[in-house]
């Protein structure tokens, strides 16, 4: 029988310094603890101790040379997480902060997300120290450059294939397969977001935006509410806010608001035509890392400094980073009236605001379901390079749509409280751990 606080002591000690991995582990393993002390084959294999620990994890060094001719050194991590069922799949992450922790975290969520997705893709996540903000094109080439120098080694179309996250767009991703098929001379699918004339598949961009969307929507029928008339906030203003403000647009709510690391906007006609989506990609691409420019192009509110879960609103979206919604924040959000709390990012909101949604019986849903539609959609591109076709726009959302509904349906199955409640945490843990587990069991240790 295994024991949540020995558990949990016992991980710490042997990841010290690590406190985003102990977070996503520990929210898994309070989630799916009882299942795994009520069935003697998961305790005979030694599942959780298995579960825990990376397949692999590579680290390597990173040197290139910026516009002043001076060598600059970075980081290279790929952490391969688990590979139970599928070949290793997720993002690489290029930011300031990337730790061998973050991407242990991320690396871990992933390999329950994308046993969400029911498409046969195991964990692994990646990445650099490499801070894009200020950086040139040249430079980001040069870096990425070097950095799958080293990285082609350990991937490859039915081994590990990564693709981007923070820091990593439809640029980082060019420049990345560009040098693999340099070494290498194939075009496979060993990255997906690729372009649209290099393997890409149509509606990867939008997906997790869209994907998290499609949850939503579900959950709302659910409660028997609809995204008609619903001030919606976003958190960030990347690839996935982008995705989530069209669709939360078009299913008929108004976006009010979008922020950066330097405040808030304020947008009281909506962020809901070409022309504002358009931008947030142009500031996205100018590697400023700054919202504020919104607000002079369009006339709208910008807030600097704050935070904006400030902001009275219906349904609030994490779109940023791990962590960008608090305890305090939560609370806020709950005294200002909020009914629906939806992390799109990945571990968006802390263990305090999760509780604070959970007490307050406001539908909370976690990122590892709401936002594998992103990975979803980067599975169907491994699909269409498998296969060396290209489908439809509307084939693609088609399965979108699916997968996403696939995943709201198990996250209630396993996630129905005496009540009639939904715990979405609980369901998407235990829906996620199930598949891995019993893979990693057939498969023998
Ligand atoms: O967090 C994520 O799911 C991603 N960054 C996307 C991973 C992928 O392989 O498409």
């Amino acid at each position: 029988m295994y024991n949540l606080d020995e558990f949990m002591a016992e991980l710490e000690r042997k990841n010290p310094a690590q406190p985003e991995f102990i977070q996503a582990a520990r929210e898994v393993i309070e989630s799916v603890i009882d299942v795994v002390n009520n069935n003697p084959k998961y305790l005979a294999n030694k599942i959780l101790d298995r579960i825990v620990e990376p397949e692999r994890v590579i680290e390597f060094r990173v040197e290139w040379e910026d516009d002043n001719h001076q060598i600059q050194v970075n980081r290279g991590y790929r952490v391969q997480f688990n590979s139970a069922i599928g070949p290793y799949k997720g993002g690489l992450r290029f930011s300031k902060n990337v730790t061998l922790g973050t991407l242990k975290f991320l690396g871990f969520e992933q390999t329950f997300k994308n046993s969400l997705t029911t498409l046969p893709m195991g964990g692994g996540k990646g990445g650099s120290d490499f801070d894009p903000v200020g950086k040139s094109d040249n430079e980001i080439l040069r870096f990425c450059r070097s950095f799958m120098t080293e990285l082609y080694k350990y991937i490859g179309p039915d081994t590990d294939v990564p693709a981007g996250d923070l820091g990593v767009g439809g640029r980082e991703i060019g420049y990345l397969y560009g040098q693999y098929k340099r070494i290498r001379q194939e075009n496979t699918g060993v990255l997906t977001g690729k372009g649209q004339n290099w393997g890409g598949s149509l509606i990867r961009p939008e997906a997790t935006g869209f994907g998290a969307m499609y949850f939503t929507n579900e959950v709302l029928k659910l409660n028997g509410d609809s995204f008609e008339g619903k001030r919606v906030s976003i958190s960030g203003f990347g690839n996935v806010a982008w995705g989530a403000a069209m669709k939360a647009s078009q299913l008929g709510a108004k976006v009010v608001a979008i922020s950066g690391p330097d405040g808030y906007i304020v947008d009281e006609n909506g962020i809901n035509t070409p022309e504002k989506w358009a931008y947030m990609l142009e500031l996205r691409s100018s590697n400023k890392n700054v919202v504020a420019p919104y607000a002079e192009k369009f006339g709208a509110k910008f807030v600097p400094g704050r935070k904006v879960w400030e902001l009275p609103v219906d349904i609030a979206f994490t779109c940023a980073l791990q962590n960008e919604l608090n305890g305090d924040d939560a609370k806020l959000l709950i005294k200002n009236g909020v009914k629906y709390a939806i992390e799109v990012s990945n571990m968006g909101c802390t263990p305090e605001a999760i509780a604070a949604f959970q007490a307050a019986k406001i539908p909370f849903c976690p990122g590892k379901a709401v936002n594998a539609g992103g990975v979803a959609t980067s599975g169907l591109e491994m699909s269409q390079n498998a296969e060396h076709l290209k489908w439809s726009a509307e084939e693609v959302d088609k399965q979108l749509h699916t997968i996403m509904k696939n995943i709201f349906d198990a996250c209630v199955r396993e996630g129905k409280e005496a009540d009639g409640t939904v715990n979405y945490v609980k369901g998407a843990n235990i829906a996620g751990f199930r598949k891995v587990a019993d893979a990693m069991c057939e498969l023998g240790y």
